[in-house]
């Protein structure tokens, strides 16, 4: 009976902490600079639940000449995705459009920053996940792991 009991127990403290580390935003910030580069080439998302991710530009040049976002997708999607953008043209901001896209930020110029919030559970264990920027170009150097 006392071995049940402490069974019960132990059953229900293990359903306290996994709620409690089942709402966890974290934050991450990343800097994109004027030398087309991102200040990271790894994202962690382990043990968060939801991801809340500062960009930051952190350059002087004009959005037009030296543009960032910060794209997430599976690594299979990226190519297409970048594809896409591309064909948006700048009008539409290099727009990664929302098809395979697990997070976007708008395209950012010098000086200026956004933040955008997400759910880890768009993530599928077992697949590889990149962050990238979709202006033309950058995402050969502005690229980058998220690990899970
Ligand atoms: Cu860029």
């Amino acid at each position: 009976m006392k071995l049940s009991m402490r069974l019960v127990v132990g059953f229900l403290s293990s359903i306290v902490i996994s709620s409690a580390s089942y709402s966890k935003t974290c934050d991450v910030a990343v800097d994109a600079t004027d030398a087309m580069s991102f200040n990271t080439k790894v994202m962690a998302t382990a043990g968060c639940t939801e991801i809340k991710l500062t960009l930051k530009h952190v350059g002087k040049l004009p959005k037009a000449a030296m543009g960032h976002n910060l794209v997430i997708s599976a690594e299979s999607d990226m190519k297409n995705i970048v594809t896409a953008a591309t064909k948006a043209g700048f009008a539409k901001d290099y727009s990664p459009g929302t098809e395979h896209v697990i997070a976007a930020t708008k395209l950012l110029g010098g000086g200026e920053t956004e933040t955008i919030t997400f759910p880890t559970s768009k993530f599928k264990k077992g697949t590889k996940y990149k962050f990238f920027c979709t202006f033309p170009g950058h995402s050969a150097i502005m690229v980058g792991d998220v690990t899970l």
